[in-house]
Formats: C-alpha cells, structure tokens, sequence
C-alpha cells in the first residue's frame, strides 16, 4: 500500500481542446480550483513553447490564489521559469533521473507510468509519486494503450512505496473501487473538465474520494 506524502487525492490533468476557447478553459479549471482541487497538471503538449508559457503564467497566478499545486507535463524549463511545484514526465522526454539531477529536492516530480514495471523504475528512479494506467477504457484509449483493469493495477501498486495515482477512465462509481486498490488518488480529466459544469463535477468527486 502506498501513502500520500503529496497533500492532494485528486490530479486534474488539463485538456484546452475539451473547450470552444481559452477563456472557458480557464473559467472551468478556476471553477474546479474554486470547489477545492488542489492540484492541476497542465498537459497542453501540442503547445509551441512560448504559448505555453504564458498559458503556464496564467495557471500559476490562478492556482496561486486557490492554494493548489501547479505541475507542468514534460516540460521541465516551462515548470522553472513559473515556479510550479513539479513537472510531470512522460515516458519520451526527460528520464527521471536527469530531472531530479536538475531540480534536487526543490520541485515535485510526478512520473506516468502504464505498467507495474515501469512504475517500480519511476519509483527507483527518484519520482514523487506516479500515474498508473489506464485502468478503465477512456475516450481516448488507443493513445495509451490497453486498459490495464482493476486487478493488475491493485497488483502493482502494492509493490509501490511512493503514492500512486490511478488514471484512465475514472468517473465516480469507480472511485472507491481504485482507492481500495490501494491507490493514494485519482488523476483525471474528463469526469472533471468533460461535465458542463466543472466546478459541481469537481465538488462530488471530492466528496466521494473524502468517503472513499
Ligand atoms: N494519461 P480521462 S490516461 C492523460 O494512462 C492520460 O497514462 C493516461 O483522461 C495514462 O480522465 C489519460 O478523461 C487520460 O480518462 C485521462
């Protein structure tokens, strides 16, 4: 069973694309931030760099001001130059090793992972706590692969010692299902950004993952 040192349960990973424009992309993560999310990761990699920065700026100020984490997906120099809190890495950029080597114990850093191999290599390799999925099919599953379902997630996680987060596919009705497999939190986009309304979305997968 891992624990949670990282101070949130619930990950909310952005996608701009979800919105007709930027200022509702902003208004629905300010409404989530604003029912209680703790911690956003901005995952905008289609991004030119110097967009985003500024779209990085932008979220710093805001999660600033609601006392949440801000992660930056990838991009190590994007997540220096705004002062988040960590970066997120992904299997194809910076290994984990390099990164720590760079930010020491200055800055969080998050790992995606997909299978309980990689997760123990995030682990050894100095990550703060990691993703782990996806478990359930999600929109957009052929991006990452197979599902991995509930069991080899929970298999997995109990070899951890850093907190886990599981992904992919996460609506309420499995929250308590992904918590009991000894996940320390959720990471998230569309039960959160997908819903009309993020900022009621947001408040019922925080009172679910606090009964959970
Ligand atoms: N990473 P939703 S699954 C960004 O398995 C991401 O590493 C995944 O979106 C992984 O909450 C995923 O809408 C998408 O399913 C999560």
């Amino acid at each position: 069973m891992s624990n949670n040192i990282v101070g949130f349960k619930i990950y909310l990973i952005t996608d701009r694309k979800l919105f007709i424009d930027e200022e509702f992309f902003f208004g629905a993560v300010e409404n989530a931030l604003k029912a209680g999310i703790k911690a956003v990761q901005l995952r905008e990699k289609d991004l030119p760099v110097r967009e985003l920065l500024y779209m990085a700026y932008r979220m710093r100020e805001m999660t600033v001001r609601y006392g949440a984490r801000l992660f930056v997906n990838e991009r190590l120099d994007v997540a220096v130059s705004v002062d988040a809190d960590g970066v997120h890495l992904g299997s194809s950029g910076i290994p984990v090793s390099a990164a720590r080597k760079a930010v020491g114990g200055k800055m969080m850093i998050g790992v995606s992972t997909h299978s309980a191999d990689e997760a123990l290599d995030a682990q050894k390799h100095g990550a703060d706590f990691i993703t782990l999925g996806p478990i359930y099919p999600t929109p957009s599953k052929l991006k990452y692969g197979k599902p991995l379902g509930i069991r080899l997630f929970e298999s997995a996680a109990g070899t951890l010692s850093i907190p886990v987060f599981g992904i992919g596919g996460i609506k309420q009705d499995k929250i308590a299902e992904v918590i009991n497999a000894g996940a320390s939190g959720i990471a998230l986009i569309s039960g959160i950004l997908g819903e009309a309304d993020a900022g009621v979305a947001a408040k019922k997968y925080i009172e679910t993952i606090g009964a959970a």
